[in-house]
């Protein structure tokens, strides 16, 4: 069996996504998903330029061989860029096997682990009552887990609030539009709202929220430490984890579970913070790691040190990462949470997808493959439209991370 032929598909159906079908000699295709938010461009060059020409000829089903070769062959180890090229090829090699087999990929993966994958939906609002009222709206929907992020006066364009009514899409500028942050105003409000969400819906629902990368360990630890009277699900990135060795401060000073690796990319990144035990959830997923291959080893690792999945699930993931991710959540014996922020009905429509959505889990398709298949008519009539995530700065101009 041989691959003869791959292209890279770009399609702008709201926001930008990259892509890689590739086709076999045997007429099955499969579909990985490249999306990079605000570099898209550059994974497709990358695969374009550097990858599909060595894959033609190549025997699809080498999965851990193709992966292998990209990784180690490339020589230039690691960064988001290279790991996502590896992920769509990753992905679509899964796609292929599964379509051969007859079976869908968690059966390849080693079978059902759970009926249903609970999933956590996207709660912000401009100030507390607003986001308390989006909450409610997620408890109505049905959901079990509902992330809360509010504005904070004083802050411009604070992260996670949306323009809309149900969540936020950051990368919505032609160049990056520049935002505020204060971390004093911050942790004077945030607790408050979750304080008000306590109050008003008890404590039956699980509450996370993200920090975004935004404060020092010091500042971290005393936010942890304010939140543990409303027990929270998770407290995500709360510092940048570059460091790995900076969590162990977090860690010393609260038991407010805490999440990570939105923006890992391989192992390396997560291995100490793994080892040393100090997170609880990890968020790397598919499209981020590695594709599936990956992945994998990552939960593995995970696993040993009780470490719970939490794969990253924001809109610009496309559907074929959250059909992969939903496929490896029903499998991974360690899941934790699925993070599922909804597409819009024109990317579900370019998308076709098997996977859907009841009381607050999402399941995954029975059809052979990871179920998500792209319309490339469709697709062509949303060409590209360049796309940035915004900045922050400090009030006296300071830039920050947003
Ligand atoms: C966020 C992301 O979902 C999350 O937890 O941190 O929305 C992140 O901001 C985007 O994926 C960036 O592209
Ligand atoms: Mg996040």
């Amino acid at each position: 069996m041989k691959i003869v032929s791959a292209k890279v598909i770009v399609t702008c159906p709201g926001r930008n996504f990259v892509t890689l079908k590739i086709h076999t000699d045997q007429g099955v295709y499969g579909i990985g998903d490249g999306t990079l938010n605000g570099r898209e461009l550059a994974v497709v060059s990358y695969l374009e330029d550097h990858v599909i020409p060595c894959l033609i000829g190549m025997d699809p089903r080498r999965i851990e061989d193709i992966w292998q070769y990209l990784y180690r062959g490339a020589y230039w180890r690691r960064g988001p860029v290279t790991m996502r090229a590896i992920a769509a090829v990753d992905m679509a090699l899964w796609d292929i096997k599964g379509k051969m087999a007859g079976m869908p990929v968690y059966q390849l993966l080693g079978g059902r682990s759970r009926d249903g994958v609970m999933v956590y939906g996207h709660a912000n609002g401009a100030d507390i009552d607003q986001t308390v009222d989006a909450v409610g709206k997620y408890i109505d929907l049905g959901y079990k887990a509902i992330r809360a992020q509010t504005g904070v006066p004083g802050i411009k364009d604070a992260y996670g609030v949306g323009r809309g009514t149900m969540y936020y899409e950051p990368a919505d500028a032609a160049l990056p539009s520049v935002t505020g942050w204060d971390t004093r105003k911050a942790l004077n409000y945030v607790p408050k709202l979750f304080e008000k969400l306590r109050a008003t819906y008890g404590f039956d629902h699980h509450l996370l929220h993200d920090g975004h990368h935004r404060y020092t360990p010091q500042e971290a630890a005393n936010l942890g430490k304010m939140l543990e009277p409303y027990q929270l699900f998770w407290l995500e990135d709360v510092t940048p984890a570059e460091n790995q060795e900076a969590f162990k401060l977090i860690r010393q000073h609260t038991v407010t579970p805490l999440a990570v690796g939105e923006i890992f990319n391989t192992i390396w990144d997560a291995k100490d913070l793994i080892q040393n035990q100090l997170i609880d959830y990890l968020r790397a997923t598919v499209v981020g790691a590695g594709g599936l291959t990956h992945l994998r080893r990552l939960a593995d690792l995970a696993s040993l040190y009780q470490i719970r999945t939490g794969c990253h699930g924001a809109t610009d993931l496309s559907p074929v990462t959250m059909g992969c991710a939903l496929h490896f959540d029903t499998w991974v014996p360690n899941f934790g949470i699925q993070e599922y922020m909804r597409h819009s009905e024109e990317t579900d429509a370019v998308f076709p997808h098997d996977y859907h959505f009841d009381k607050g889990y999402l399941f995954c398709g029975e059809a052979p493959g990871h179920g998500v298949d792209i319309d490339e008519e469709l697709a062509a009539k949303y060409p590209y439209k360049p796309a940035y995530l915004p900045v922050a700065r400090l009030e006296d101009g300071t830039m920050w991370n947003w």
